[in-house]
């Protein structure tokens, strides 16, 4: 957060006893957001990363086989964007699946 004194009228008296005291701005700034990307790989059956988008990222069958095929032809998409604590949770969570499936399904993250 930042402070900034707008009026400093120590030096010269105030004309209306108004500014007295310095008034201040708030500047809050918006938490980064970061993209979470699914990768294309050779291996990875189609069935399993439709279910992977149905159970992590919360899309329905539709949108699932939808991007599946546009990260099957495209060789990336973004699957979310999330605060980066939420992205951190969700490529773990489907690093750590794909890989008790023995898949090499790859999911990263990315500042937006
Ligand atoms: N290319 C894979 C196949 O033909 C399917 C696939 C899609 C793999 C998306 C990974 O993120 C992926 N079986």
């Amino acid at each position: 957060m930042n402070v900034e004194p707008i009026c400093m009228s120590q030096d010269t008296p105030p004309e209306d006893g108004v500014d007295l005291l310095p008034r201040t701005v708030e500047k809050t700034e918006k938490p980064p957001l970061y993209k979470v990307l699914l990768l294309n790989d050779d291996y990875t059956p189609m069935e399993f990363v439709v279910h992977i988008l149905e159970r992590f990222f919360g899309m329905s069958a539709d949108a699932a086989h939808g991007i599946m095929l546009t990260v099957h032809m495209k060789g990336l998409a973004v699957v979310g964007v999330y605060s980066h604590e939420i992205a951190e949770t969700k490529v773990t969570q489907v690093m750590d699946y794909a890989r008790r499936n023995q898949h090499p399904l790859q999911c990263t993250m990315e500042k937006e």
